[in-house]
């Protein structure tokens, strides 16, 4: 039977006669049994467990079609009845299970995984309403639930059920899979676990629900408030529920595989990503030593089972829980872990890498390091970081466990999906191996004298643009100008990040412009971010964007060379629009604060040109196109570190010294401003930045002003600008997840 055939069938008319609707539900049911065919029963003896809180996956219909190798068939089959697969795309909800790099990063893993043959599944929960969705309200994000998941979807029951004893009650899981299948090879399997008795009717105003009602509240959001204690024990019980289910799935599989637990290692390695699911080391030491095991010896098989990866160097994301929580969560994992702090006490004096700390608290990422086999950092620069720096404590014990893996991402949704007329082009060019090989990319530098290329590059970025435009248009009401350059920061809201450095520059430039200094080409400043719902200082940021757009898009005079569009209810969808479209891509982290960062590798091969500081993978970036092709500004990571460890920095000082900060920092708080946005906000947010600026915005702004003047004034050379383009393009396949799966493969999880 052919495509067109098994379309038909599922539907029961002409595709033609269909709805759009009906022809989604006809294509999911059809990948759906493809994707299935594709599973392999006992492939290998050992397998691979991703394990995390999130997998930030995005809408799976096209990026399945692409990888069963059907997409331009069935787009094809329906453009000969009329129908435009983009808006059949259009119906698919986007599963809420992520956050940001760390949730999609999963995703990617996942993707790259199935891609390269390896026997690995994703290990989570199955949230109800997911991450909040964001909606702005007289230019103040609010937050209501996100209502993802569809009667018929991509999640598949399965008999799988586990009853999960909580110290005060039990509850019974039952686990959801999805498909994960790789481009042209096999199905892995994500395993999404849940409980019965989700009641998602508890959830009344906005995110509102009552937080001490595990049993009807467990999985219907990430990330809950943890600004309250009930908030942070529900985050435990999240954690509990995950990793025990996880340990649970992951022993039966391996024996009925023929594991005896002695030889778990054999069968098993689970890849712990970051410290919401640290906990599955003393949960599986408690299950072997259940089964008969002695204590020692189950330690020993864990950390010989257990990798973790660490995504961040910032104090207040790594993770620690007082134990008197966990008492109350997960009372039977007290004992284990406080053996696990014994055994360490015993050999090192050092207090600083004791598991709980003087002040009672467990130190979640204490516990991976000491055991597990294995502590990778996610870029080049990071791992030095966390080796020489931030867990150099731990690095002199175990210097044998740290490894570097720097991020990837995957090329099927960042280009091939993302960006057809790009793929289209460059396989015209150089054929298409560089789909399944990211490397082959590099042909395309024999391009970089040829006009004909260099034209071509900037039509399709303009095709984009406009593309871009009429979406924001239907989708958001938003204008914009395709003939202004795209200068695009989309990211998790942070004050690490510093969107706030980017809105001083938009109150720059509006009072540049306000006095006659008009850029040559019209600059249209994008934000896409979402603030966590208790971080007061990352929604204050989200006021002062939203207000600056109502200020500069209203302003006549000003409008005319500058707007400012801070897009609703960032997610995967919207990025997949604005990375094609992008000119210029912000990656202006304070350096030695950002991890990696993954958007930076999907804007340089989708042809934007980086404006970032030294820090995260930004640096390798810089590396392979070289100081050419890219606008680094901003104080290196060794003097920022400095400045940290000698308390030296004074945002007041430079305040008060700097004429022209003073004047853009007033202007937060100046009459214009307040009277569109809301005193307390704005006057916060100003204290904030002269009294703190925890991420010293106000260090590197001039030297960000004056690299951003020079990209507009370089934007202006179109040839050379296309000549970067071409070279960023073609040196991105370094950063394809393949081969970040590889490394982790081959130095880590060692399987077939
Ligand atoms: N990251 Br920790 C998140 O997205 N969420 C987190 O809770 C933590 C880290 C990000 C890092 O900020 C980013 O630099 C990195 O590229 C990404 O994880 C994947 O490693």
């Amino acid at each position: 039977m052919n495509l067109s055939e098994g379309l038909k069938l599922k539907t029961n008319k002409d595709i033609s006669d269909c709805s759009n609707e009906e022809i989604y539900f006809a294509l999911l049911e059809l990948v759906q049994e493809l994707s299935e065919k594709k599973v392999i029963k006992n492939q290998g003896k050992k397998k691979l467990y991703y394990i995390s809180a999130e997998f930030l996956i995005g809408k799976l219909l096209s990026s399945n079609l692409i990888n069963l190798g059907i997409y331009d068939q069935v787009k094809e089959i329906l453009l000969k009845h009329g129908k435009n697969i983009s808006e059949i795309e259009e119906i698919e909800p986007e599963p809420s299970l992520g956050n940001g790099g760390l949730g999609r990063l999963s995703a990617c893993f996942l993707d790259s995984i199935a891609t390269l043959g390896i026997p690995g599944d994703g290990i989570g929960l199955n949230y109800h309403f997911g991450l909040f969705k964001q909606v702005f309200n007289n230019n103040l994000q609010t937050e209501e639930k996100n209502e993802w998941i569809d009667k018929v979807g991509w999640l598949n029951k399965t008999s799988t059920t586990y009853d999960i004893n909580f110290g005060e009650f039990t509850l019974k899981s039952i686990l959801y899979d999805i498909n994960v299948t790789g481009y042209n090879n096999q199905t892995n399997k994500l395993h999404l676990f849940d409980i019965e008795t989700i009641d998602e009717s508890i959830v009344k105003g906005g995110i509102d629900f009552d937080k001490d009602n595990i049993e009807k509240n467990l999985t219907l959001f990430l990330y809950p408030d943890d600004s309250d204690e009930e908030g942070r024990l529900l985050r435990i019980y999240q954690q509990y529920f995950m990793v025990s289910n996880g340990a649970r799935y992951i022993l039966d599989e391996c024996m009925a595989k023929g594991s005896n637990l002695h030889d778990l290692d054999e069968y098993a390695v689970i890849q712990i990503n970051d410290t919401h699911p640290t906990l599955i080391i003393p949960e599986l030491i408690r299950l072997l030593v259940e089964r008969g095991i002695e204590l020692d010896e189950s330690i020993k098989i864990v950390t010989k089972t257990c990798a973790y990866t660490n995504h961040t160097i910032l104090a207040e994301a790594l993770e620690k829980w007082p134990i008197k929580y966990l008492e109350k969560v997960v009372p039977q994992l007290i004992p284990i872990i406080n053996e696990l702090d014994d055994r360490v006490r015993e050999i090192y004096e050092d207090e600083s890498v004791y598991i709980i700390d003087k002040n009672d608290n467990v130190n979640m990422a204490h516990i991976d390091i000491h055991y597990s086999f294995s502590v990778n950092g996610v870029a080049s620069l990071h791992t030095n970081i966390l080796k020489n720096n931030e867990l150099n404590n731990f690095y002199k014990i175990y210097p044998e466990k740290f490894n570097n893996k720097t991020n990837g991402i995957t090329f099927r949704r960042w280009l091939i999906h993302c960006n057809p007329l790009l793929t289209e082009f460059i396989e015209e060019l150089i054929g298409d191996e560089f789909k399944a090989e990211a490397e082959k990319l590099q042909d395309l530098i024999k391009y970089i004298n040829d006009e004909k290329v260099l034209q071509k590059l900037l039509d399709i970025k303009h095709s984009n643009k406009v593309e871009l435009k009429n979406y924001l248009k239907k989708t958001q009401n938003i204008d914009i100008d395709e003939n202004s350059i795209f200068d695009i920061q989309i990211k998790r809201l942070h004050e690490y990040k510093r969107q706030q450095m980017n809105a001083l520059y938009v109150i720059y430039k509006y009072l540049q412009i306000k006095q006659g200094n008009t850029p040559k080409t019209p600059i249209t400043v994008i934000f896409g971010a979402k603030a966590a719902p208790a971080y007061t200082i990352a929604k204050d940021i989200i006021h002062l964007i939203l207000c600056l757009q109502e200020l500069v898009n209203n302003n006549e005079e000003v409008s005319k060379y500058l707007k400012v569009v801070m897009v609703e209810n960032y997610n995967v969808t919207i990025a997949e629009k604005l990375i094609p479209a992008c000119d210029i891509s912000e990656q202006i982290s304070l350096a030695s604060k950002e991890a990696s960062g993954t958007g930076n590798m999907k804007f340089m091969l989708n042809g934007a040109l980086t404006l970032g500081t030294e820090d995260g993978a930004n640096v390798e970036i810089h590396e392979l196109v070289g100081d050419d092709n890219i606008f680094i500004f901003g104080e290196k990571s060794d003097n920022v570190i400095k400045h940290y460890e000698n308390g030296d920095y004074d945002p007041l000082d430079i305040y008060i010294k700097d004429k022209n900060i003073k004047e853009i920092v007033d202007f937060i708080v100046s009459e214009e401003l307040m009277h569109i946005g809301c005193e307390e906000n704005l006057i916060r947010l100003y204290k904030e930045i002269i009294r703190k600026d925890w991420f010293m915005a106000l260090l590197d702004f001039n030297e960000y002003c004056k690299k951003k003047e020079e990209v507009f004034k370089e934007y202006e050379n179109r040839n050379k600008w296309a000549k970067r383009m071409l070279v960023n393009i073609s040196k991105a396949g370094y950063f394809s997840s393949d081969r970040t799966i590889n490394q982790y493969n081959k130095d880590i999880w060692k399987l077939q």
